[in-house]
């Protein structure tokens, strides 16, 4: 292998073959195995100058590509002039090692490339420290396998890791300065992290929250501009949106959700990298109620709403609402008439999510229908229920006037005894917030549980037998 192969994983304006070997039958069903791939390369600034499929029953032990097809990469990478081959596979460190001696051009996996990207969009403090932990828990192991080898040729002088990732001073990274620097890392990001997480804490119990999760690209970003006062960057690319943002989302009729968008969803997302992530995704589990984004113009969305299922079960957002939002609906026609969407795929998702609602994100078109379901949710079912106030409580007045709807008001000395209709959540949060009265002439605590019984949960949507499993982390 010539020297420094592997000395930067940035793919940045680097010329790329892509690589996917797709393993006993997989991606028979899909039309374009490589669209995914072919995105993140070019979200992370590669230019992708030509592509290898191969199928096979499954991978090839020291290469993962046969024989046969890893000499017509070699040959495919001399004649367009390839300074690096990306694999759509998670490959080993060995098989990374020995296909680049093979091809004599850097070669990165999946995993590796999303890494990259997540390092060059990292802004906060918190977002670097996560993706610098996993940088090393991910590529620490692969680099060691280049490690030695590299040593040899330079004659043990420290080789880059890459200017963006885990930084030029680390060169003389080995096995036991990566565990230290990791639990470094690691004490600091668990001090932004508890800072944070009593702020998530503090933002649930007062306000209803509700939090927009997705594949990436799903047009997040675009709904919660549409719907707040926006800020969010909104960007036709992989992982636009790294670190949350939270904004206030009026609902009409007075009330109000605090609305966070997140960091987008993929298929095979590096493990290591989520486990480290699962922080910024606290707002996701800890969110009131979910509102689901799909790319429904996109030929992918099952496969991809499949995968949001599986991490939000995977990150326990198992017991919330959900609202599943059919997005990009104003590109159907016109993707029909281009022949990239055999049908229109609203019929067959409202057969699958009845419940779910048809928007625009661009034109605005559903937001409409989205916000009056996120507002009842917000509420809770409505009852009719009469409310004695004690009359010196201007605030508690002030609210039933303005957010519930008021049938009947009578007087008597000191109090008022209001007819409304109002939601379980309006009643507890007007208790959490010290207000003392009666509903239906009960003390207010004890009536809740009558007038809405706990409803007793719903089977979640079905998860397929798989789960991904949440490994221990470990540099080995
Ligand atoms: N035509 C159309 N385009 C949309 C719609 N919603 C979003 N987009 C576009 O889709 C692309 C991705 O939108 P984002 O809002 O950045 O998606 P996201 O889900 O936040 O993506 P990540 O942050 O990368 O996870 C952008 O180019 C948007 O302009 C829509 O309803 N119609
Ligand atoms: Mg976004």
């Amino acid at each position: 292998m010539e020297e420094g192969l592997r000395q930067s994983l940035e793919v940045a304006e680097e010329r790329a073959i892509l690589v996917t070997v797709l393993l006993g039958g997989a991606g028979d069903d899909v039309s374009d195995p490589l669209a995914e791939l072919r995105a993140l390369s070019s979200t992370a600034g590669a230019t992708v100058v030509g592509e290898l499929l191969q199928r096979r029953a499954k991978p090839r032990g020291a290469t993962y590509l046969g024989k046969g097809k890893l000499e017509e990469l070699v040959r495919m990478v001399e004649m367009v002039k390839a300074s690096v081959v990306i694999f759509d596979n998670e490959l080993s460190p060995m098989q990374i090692r020995t296909i680049e001696e093979a091809v004599s051009c850097k070669v990165l996996d999946r995993s590796e490339l999303i890494l990259d990207i997540f390092a060059s969009r990292a802004q906060t403090r918190e977002a670097r420290l996560q993706v610098e932990i996993a940088q090393l828990q991910y590529t620490a192991p692969r680099l060691r396998a280049m490690w030695t080898h590299l040593g040899q040729v330079t004659g043990g002088a420290p080789i880059g890791v890459g200017t963006r990732g885990p930084g030029e001073q680390q060169l003389e990274i080995d096995r036991r300065l990566v565990h230290k620097r990791i639990s470094l890392l690691r004490e600091r990001l668990a001090e932004v992290q508890s800072r944070k997480s009593r702020e998530v804490e503090a933002r649930t119990h007062e306000h209803f929250t509700v939090g927009l999760v997705g594949y990436t690209n799903a047009g997040k970003s675009t709904l919660f501009n549409v719907v707040t006062s926006g800020g969010a960057l909104e960007a036709d690319q992989l992982f636009a949106t790294l670190n949350t943002r939270v904004e206030a989302w009026p609902l009409g009729g007075g009330a109000q959700a605090l609305l966070s968008d997140t960091v987008g969803f993929i298929n095979n997302l590096p493990h290591h990298l989520v486990a480290s992530f699962r922080s910024t995704l606290e707002e996701t589990v800890r969110a009131h109620a979910l509102v689901i984004v799909l790319d429904v113009a996109d030929v992918h969305a099952p496969m991809q709403y499949q995968t949001v299922l599986e991490v939000l079960e995977d990150i326990g957002a198992r017991d919330q609402p959900r609202v599943v939002v059919l997005n990009k609906i104003d590109t159907l026609v016109d993707r029909r008439q281009r022949g990239l969407l055999a049908e229109n795929p609203v019929p067959f998702w409202l057969e699958r999510e009845p419940e779910a609602i048809a928007v625009s994100a661009r034109t605005g078109e559903g937001v409409e229908a989205l916000r009056d379901r996120v507002r009842g949710l917000l509420r809770g079912p409505l009852r009719e229920v009469q409310m004695e106030v004690p009359m010196s409580d201007s605030r508690l007045t002030d609210y039933l006037e303005k957010r519930t709807e008021v049938l009947d008001r009578a007087w008597t000395e000191s109090t008022c005894v209001y007819r409304v209709t109002i939601g379980r959540r309006q009643v507890e949060q007007l208790l959490a917030r010290g207000c003392r009265f009666s509903l239906n002439d009960q003390p207010a605590a004890e009536a809740i549980e009558q007038l809405w019984p706990t409803p007793v949960r719903a089977e979640s949507p079905a998860i397929p037998p798989h789960r991904r499993t949440w490994p221990d982390e470990h540099v080995e």
